[in-house]
């Protein structure tokens, strides 16, 4: 790469700037290279003809916006203008033209020494600051500024784009914020719909209503929900689109026998649509085979919080109470047998689980430690994947945890962060998580919860499904793939 210095006076900026000399500093790659847009029709700002890459480089110049050029790429004397930032967005690659290269506007700091002065709106320092109207010196449009290396960096083009601050980095136009999880994308995925219980967050038993809802399921082929709706001591079943739920377990009170439950927890159900509850106050599981009228037990060794199967159908079970996971009613899978505790084979009060086929290994929601475990099976030692630092609202702690589901696609870790009302998610390996939904405070607003309790994701991981348990409904919310 050699630097190409261009000093360009251009009579049309010489019209808002009488003493102005507009300069770029280009840098120009070998030749046979082109740019690779990370979003075409976003960062094209123009294709022209011009007899010279010279012209091209001083076409760019010209246009305020235009950070990047190529030229001879496709056509002889074709002249492409971009905007975005080389560093983030797109890349430079071999063409097939031999002739054709790449010019990149070079920026530095001093450009920008004037940003936030006091501005008229008849001058102009350089090309890339604009008077704002509060009369000082901003970014021009699809820019934004990084205090980080006092300069104005193009905004991203991209859906899903990581970005690192709350601010502007993202285009705006596009509708894109930079979001609390750090990527790009419109405001609209932080609001949540109501697909089940009413829209008043009052609680109700009708076919409607929903009374305290925790556990969520929903079947993999057509994203049927079940929903264990706690305080009503029954399971309800709302086909896709549906608002009118259908009992599907229970919901002829509150009771202890074998056509009733109390206090719901999580719930599982299989392909066949057999459902198996947490009965947590019977100390239970209860098993309804599909259209069953009454449940059987299939375990009871203790308060039965998360339940799940894996894929051979062996059955684990949270027992709140004796502090364990406990494999087909009776093997400790996870934990230590009536012992709480917060070494790495401990567990103290666990509740929702989730069995991750492709590690081979257990999630569990560690609810009185504060933090998620991970036990790979036939093995003894947890390793923390999320929280442990404390109860608290920091993105490195969790606050009482209820429900977890760990991504087949990514391997990302949802957390239902049930006391900050809010859900996180974590990676593999990470020292703090992000926030997916929720805002960390108590509400009944469409961006907010009271109480998460259950979580899920569908089979495309499109949407997530969220029980806000003291709103009395279930909120989904669309996520970037
Ligand atoms: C390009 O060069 C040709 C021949 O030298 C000239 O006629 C034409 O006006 C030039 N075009 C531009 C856009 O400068
Ligand atoms: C002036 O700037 C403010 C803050 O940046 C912005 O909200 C407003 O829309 C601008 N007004 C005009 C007329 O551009
Ligand atoms: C690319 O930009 C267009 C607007 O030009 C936008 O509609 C589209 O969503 C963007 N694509 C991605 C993947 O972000
Ligand atoms: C909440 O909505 C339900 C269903 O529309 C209605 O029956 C109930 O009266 C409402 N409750 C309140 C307090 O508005
Ligand atoms: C959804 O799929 C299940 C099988 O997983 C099936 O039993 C059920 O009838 C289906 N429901 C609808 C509404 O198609
Ligand atoms: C369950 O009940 C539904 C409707 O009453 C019926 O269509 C279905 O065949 C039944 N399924 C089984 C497995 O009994
Ligand atoms: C579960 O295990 C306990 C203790 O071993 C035993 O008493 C009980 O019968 C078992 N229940 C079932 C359903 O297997
Ligand atoms: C773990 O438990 C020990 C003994 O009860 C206690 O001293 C320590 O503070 C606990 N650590 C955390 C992180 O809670
Ligand atoms: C999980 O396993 C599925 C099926 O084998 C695979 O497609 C997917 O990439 C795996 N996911 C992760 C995060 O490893
Ligand atoms: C997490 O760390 C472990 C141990 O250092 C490593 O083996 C594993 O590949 C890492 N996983 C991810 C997803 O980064
Ligand atoms: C959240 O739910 C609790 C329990 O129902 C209630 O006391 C509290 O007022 C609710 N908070 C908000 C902000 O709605
Ligand atoms: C969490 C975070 O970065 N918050 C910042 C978002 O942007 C506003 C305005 O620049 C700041 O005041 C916040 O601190």
């Amino acid at each position: 790469m050699f630097i190409w210095q261009l000093f360009v006076v251009i009579s049309m900026m010489n019209e808002i700037d009488s003493q102005g000399i507009f300069h770029s500093q280009f840098v120009l790659t070998n030749s046979n290279k082109k740019y690779i847009p990370a979003n075409f029709s976003a960062q094209i700002l123009s294709i022209t003809l011009t007899n010279t890459s010279k012209l091209c480089a001083l076409a760019c110049n010209q246009n305020i916006m235009c950070s990047i050029f190529d030229y001879e790429v496709f056509m002889s004397k074709e002249c492409r203008l971009f905007e975005g930032d080389i560093d983030t967005v797109g890349s430079i690659d071999v063409s097939s033209s031999p002739q054709s290269i790449v010019g990149i506007v070079k920026l530095s700091s001093e450009l920008f020494a004037q940003y936030g002065q006091s501005c008229s709106s008849n001058h102009q320092p350089t090309r890339y600051l604009i008077c704002g109207n509060d009369s000082t010196y901003q970014c021009i449009p699809h820019s934004y500024w990084n205090a980080l290396i006092s300069m104005c960096k193009p905004q991203l083009p991209i859906l899903g784009a990581k970005c690192s601050q709350n601010t502007s980095m993202c285009r705006t136009d596009l509708n894109l914020i930079c979001l609390p999880f750090k990527q790009c994308g419109p405001y609209d995925l932080l609001i949540g719909t109501t697909i089940a219980g009413y829209d008043n967050a009052t609680n109700g038993v009708d076919a409607q209503g929903l009374g305290q809802p925790r556990g969520i399921y929903i079947l993999p082929l057509n994203n049927t929900l079940f929903v264990g709706d706690s305080n009503n001591c029954r399971v309800q079943r709302f086909d896709f689109g549906s608002r009118a739920g259908t009992t599907v377990a229970g919901g002829t009170g509150c009771g202890s026998n074998l056509v009733r439950m109390s206090r719901i927890w999580s719930i599982f159900v299989d392909n066949d649509e057999n459902i198996y509850v947490g009965d947590y106050n019977n100390e239970r599981v209860a098993l309804w085979l599909r259209n069953a009228s009454q449940s059987v037990v299939v375990a009871n060794e203790g308060k039965m919080d998360g339940v799940t199967l894996d894929q051979y159908g062996n059955l684990y079970t949270a027992v709140y109470n004796r502090h364990v996971i406990l494999r087909n009613n009776n093997t400790v899978a996870a934990g230590v047998y009536n012992v709480n505790g917060n070494s790495t084979i401990h567990l103290d009060a666990p509740r929702g689980i989730f069995f991750d086929q492709n590690t081979s290994s257990i999630f569990v929601c560690d609810t009185r430690n504060h933090r998620i475990q991970q036990f790979h099976m036939n093995s003894s030692i947890g390793i923390t994947v999320a929280g442990g630092n404390g109860a608290g609202l920091g993105p490195h702690q969790l606050d009482s945890p209820i429900a977890v589901w760990v991504s087949s696609k990514t391997g990302y870790i949802y957390i239902a962060d049930t006391n900050n009302h809010r859900v996180q998610r974590w990676k593999l390996n990470d020292t703090e998580g992000v926030t997916i939904a929720g805002t960390g405070i108590a509400g009944q607003d469409s961006t907010m919860f009271n109480a998460t309790t259950g979580l899920t994701l569908n089979s495309d991981e499109t949407y997530l499904y969220v029980s806000d348990q003291n709103n009395n409904r279930v909120q989904r919310f669309k996520l970037l793939v």
